[in-house]
C-alpha cells in the first residue's frame, strides 16, 4: 500500500507542478479558465483521479480522497487569486490607456441648488454693517422672559408679553418674539465700547400677507461715550444708501418702543416709484406716500443699561432693528411674505 500511496503522491505532485505553471502562464481570463478545466474540469487530471477512487482498497479510499481533496481546495483558491489579480491588471492598464478628464462633465446633469433670498439679503446687510465696523455675535430662539422683556423695560403689562401675542415655552420661557434679546445678552457680558450685530429667526402669532409667524431680523447696537442721535442718523442713512443706492432719501419719524428713548423709524424713498427727477409717483408698495419703513431704531433707554451693569451717566448708545424679509420683499418686489417660507422651486428658482 505504501509504494500505490507513494505513486499516486507523485502524480499529484505532478499536477500540483502542471496547474501552478498554467496558472501563472494565464494572461487572460479566459486562459486561465481553460487552465483550471485542465485540472478540475469533467475531463481534468485531478477529476480524473477522483474518478479512480471508487477502484481502490477503503483504506487506501480514505487516505487518497483527503490528499485530493486538500490538492482540489488548493487549486480552488489559487484559480480565484489569480482571477481577482488578473482583474486588478486589466483594471489598471485600462486606467492608464484612458486616463480620466476630471474636467468633463457628468453624464447626469446636476441640479444647483442655491442660497435662500433670505439668506442672500441677510448675508448682503451684516456685510454692509461689517464693513461700518461692527462685530457679529449670535444668541438662542427660546430665551427667558426678562431677556426678551422685562430688562428690555417692557411694562409687565404690555401687549407683547400678552398670551395671543407670543409663543410661550413654559413659564418665563419664550420663542423670542425680536433680536433685541441681543441687546441684554451682550451688553450683561461685554464691556463697552461695543458695535454689534446679530441676525436671526424670531416668532410671533402674526399671520396675513406683510406678515409671518416665523421671520428673520437684524438687530445692532452701538455702545460708547458720547454716542449721539447724529451717530444713528449717520450710520443708519450709510447703511440705506449702501443698500439702495448712494443718492438714496431717508428720514426718520418719531416712534415708540419701551427699550429706547427717543425712537424713531426710519423711511426710505420708495425704490419703486422714483422718477427720474427725484419726486415720486406714488405706488401700491409705498400706499401712495413715497416712503418705505425699513427699521425701528433709538437710543438706548437708560433703564435697559442700569438692567445690564452699564453706568448710564457715562455711556450712551443706539439701537436698531430690522425685519429681513422686508428688506427682501422691497428689493425682489415680492407681493406676499409666504412665498418666502412656501419652498415652492418655481419661486425659489428666480432669485
Ligand atoms: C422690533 O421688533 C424692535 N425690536 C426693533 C427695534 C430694535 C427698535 C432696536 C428699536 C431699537 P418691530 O416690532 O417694529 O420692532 O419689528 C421690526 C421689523 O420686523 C418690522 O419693521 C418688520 O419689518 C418686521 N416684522 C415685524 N413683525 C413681522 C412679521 N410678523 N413678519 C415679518 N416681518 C415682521
Amino acid at each position: 500500500m505504501a509504494d500505490a500511496l507513494h505513486d499516486i503522491d507523485q502524480g499529484l505532485d505532478g499536477i500540483r507542478t502542471t496547474y501552478r505553471q498554467q496558472l501563472e502562464a494565464a494572461s487572460t481570463e479566459q486562459q486561465l479558465r481553460d487552465a483550471n478545466a485542465k485540472i478540475l474540469g469533467k475531463k481534468g487530471e485531478l477529476t480524473a483521479v477522483l474518478k479512480q477512487m471508487g477502484s481502490l482498497a477503503p483504506e487506501m479510499r480514505k487516505q487518497v480522497g483527503a490528499r485530493v481533496n486538500a490538492l482540489k481546495t488548493e487549486v480552488e483558491q489559487a484559480f480565484e487569486q489569480r482571477l481577482a489579480a488578473l482583474a486588478r491588471a486589466q483594471r489598471e492598464a485600462e486606467l492608464h490607456a484612458r486616463p480620466f478628464d476630471l474636467s468633463l462633465p457628468g453624464r447626469v446633469p446636476v441640479h444647483h441648488g442655491h442660497v435662500h433670498p433670505i439668506i442672500q439679503t441677510r448675508d448682503e446687510l451684516l456685510s454692509i454693517f461689517k464693513d461700518l465696523g461692527f462685530v457679529i455675535a449670535q444668541g438662542p430662539e427660546v430665551e427667558l422672559e426678562e431677556n426678551n422683556f422685562s430688562k428690555l423695560a417692557f411694562p409687565p403689562d404690555h401687549p407683547a408679553t400678552d398670551m395671543q401675542d407670543s409663543f410661550w415655552v413654559s413659564d418665563g420661557v419664550l420663542l423670542r418674539t425680536h433680536t433685541s434679546n441681543m441687546q441684554i445678552r451682550e451688553m450683561s457680558t461685554h464691556k463697552p465700547p461695543m458695535a454689534i450685530v446679530s441676525a436671526g429667526v424670531v416668532y410671533r402669532r402674526d399671520d396675513d400677507v406683510t406678515h409671518s409667524p416665523m421671520f428673520h431680523q437684524i438687530e445692532g447696537f452701538l455702545v460708547d461715550e458720547n454716542v449721539t442721535f447724529a451717530h444713528l442718523k449717520g450710520v443708519l442713512t450709510a447703511f440705506a444708501q449702501r443698500l439702495y443706492g448712494a443718492d438714496l432719501k431717508v428720514r426718520f419719524r418719531p416712534s415708540y418702543f419701551p427699550f429706547v428713548e427717543p425712537g424713531a423709524e426710519m423711511d426710505v424713498a420708495c425704490v419703486f416709484c422714483r422718477r427720474p427727477d427725484g419726486t415720486h409717483a406714488g405706488c401700491r408698495t409705498c400706499k401712495g406716500t413715497g416712503w418705505m419703513e425699513v427699521l425701528g431704531c433709538g437710543m438706548i433707554h437708560p433703564a435697559v443699561f442700569e438692567n445690564c451693569g452699564i453706568d448710564p451717566e457715562r455711556y450712551t448708545g443706539f439701537a436698531f432693528g430690522l425685519g429681513i424679509e422686508r428688506v427682501s420683499m422691497l428689493r425682489y418686489g415680492i407681493p406676499d411674505i409666504r412665498l418666502l417660507f412656501e419652498n415652492d422651486p418655481r419661486f425659489l428658482a428666480q432669485f
